[in-house]
């Protein structure tokens, strides 16, 4: 039977549009009994309930109404210049102006691709990179070059005339990234802003993780090495790692000419960040909260990793490898050529256990199927060791097959 005609035409970005293969996988994984080591969810135990509960009572009891009115586009002015303060410890100095509060910053790669991003751009990242930053530029039609990377991550002498040629811009992730969890050490990090700043390529520098950090020493951010060598660069953060990702909030710290570009698009995207998060989101981080609260965090990232770590030793086979990170959430595994952790993925849901495979996360670049992310922060002790045990079995099948 003919279907009838639809009375309405998508336009030619919606028809080409993709749902995000997290987003996806975290259906399944709402069933219950599956072992998920696919969301990068925060774990429940840290989100800091009844101070945010104070903070959210005190806010509406002593400033309800303003609390509950629109407000500036730019962001709640008290929680900007708090930004502009906490990016001391960053190494950079900067005012409350170059401060923009958004919803997630999911929201600000969104924004980043309207404001930059022409169709056939081309957009320097990471191979692989943030799956949701590629969903996000890709609904503006950019050409994705990829960055060579390594076992240490993306690699600054690759960025040479050639391939930053028009490049809007680097979209890179330098703490605990994402799905890798590599961290780019200090002389990257110095080659890559000075590769940038002569080539006058900006940096959009995207780093939910780096509070997370449980092993090393913390490294300068691309925002302070990149000010000090005279690049462009734009700063992604967010509380959703730090609090809670419920409460959609983050924030943009970029060149004012920049700032004020992001506003307009911010406008007439969604106005403003909600008025009542942002102020008890101000008033949960009174008191240098952050201080106290974070090392709790850190503390149960840090058991979490070791057990699968410890739990992969155990059950993967040799051919398979992967990453030991520092903080963050995410161990990458590269496993035997050959193996394609789709297929995988499917026998795991099928037992139980999920994961994202890894070929999603790559663009401009041919996309390695043997790869796979897992994240370790949710799922208790037990069914972590369980999970990887059943995960073990599988890759072993599959490579002998
Ligand atoms: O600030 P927010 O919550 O919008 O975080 C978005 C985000 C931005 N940049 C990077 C590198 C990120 O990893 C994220 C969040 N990523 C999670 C993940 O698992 O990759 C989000 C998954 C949760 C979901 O899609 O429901």
């Amino acid at each position: 039977m003919d279907m009838p005609a639809r009375p309405y035409v998508f336009s030619r970005r919606a028809q080409k549009l993709t749902s995000s293969t997290i987003r996806e996988i975290l259906k399944i994984t709402e069933r219950p009994g599956v072992i998920s080591f696919a969301g990068g969810l925060p774990s429940p135990e840290g989100f800091p309930i009844t101070r945010m509960r104070e903070a959210f009572d005190h806010v509406l009891e002593a400033r309800g109404d303003a609390a509950l009115q629109y407000g500036p586009t730019e962001g709640y002015a008290p929680l900007r210049a708090w930004v502009a303060e906490d990016m001391r410890c960053h190494g950079a100095q900067v005012s409350p102006d170059e401060v923009l509060i958004v919803s997630g910053s999911q929201q600000a790669l969104d924004m980043l691709g309207k404001l930059f991003i022409d169709p056939g751009s081309r957009v320097l990242v990471e191979a692989p990179s943030y799956l949701g930053a590629l969903q996000s530029f890709s609904l503006c039609e950019p050409e994705f070059a990829a960055v060579p990377t390594d076992e240490h991550g993306l690699i600054p002498e690759a960025i040479d005339e050639t391939l930053a040629a028009g490049a809007r811009f680097i979209y890179a992730l330098p703490n605990f990234h994402n799905p890798t969890g590599l961290t780019l050490d200090l002389a990257r990090r110095q080659a890559l802003v000075q590769r940038c700043a002569r080539l006058g390529l900006p940096i959009v520098e995207d780093d939910p993780y780096g509070e997370l950090r449980y092993a090393g020493e913390p490294l300068p951010s691309l925002l302070g090495l990149g000010r000090a060598a005279g690049a462009t660069v734009i700063r992604l953060g967010t509380f959703s790692k730090v609090l809670a990702p419920g409460l959609r909030l983050g924030y943009v710290v970029a060149p004012r000419d920049i700032i004020a570009k992001l506003v307009q698009i911010k406008q007439a995207t969604d106005l403003h960040t909600a008025t009542l998060t942002q102020m008890a989101v101000h008033e949960t981080l009174r008191g240098d909260f952050l201080a106290q609260h974070l090392p709790r965090v850190r503390a149960l990232y840090r058991r979490q990793c070791g057990y699968m770590l410890e739990a992969m030793r155990e059950h993967f086979p040799d051919t398979a490898r992967w990453t030991r990170p520092e903080g963050g959430m995410f161990i990458w595994v590269t496993l035997a050529p050959g193996i394609d952790t789709a297929s995988l993925l499917r026998e795991a849901v099928a037992r139980n256990v999920a994961f994202v495979p890894g070929a999603p996360f790559f663009a401009g670049a041919e996309p390695q199927a043997n790869t796979l992310r897992l994240s370790f922060v949710t799922v208790p002790e037990e069914r972590i060791r369980a999970g990887i045990a059943v995960l073990g079995g599988l890759i072993r099948h599959a490579g002998a097959a």
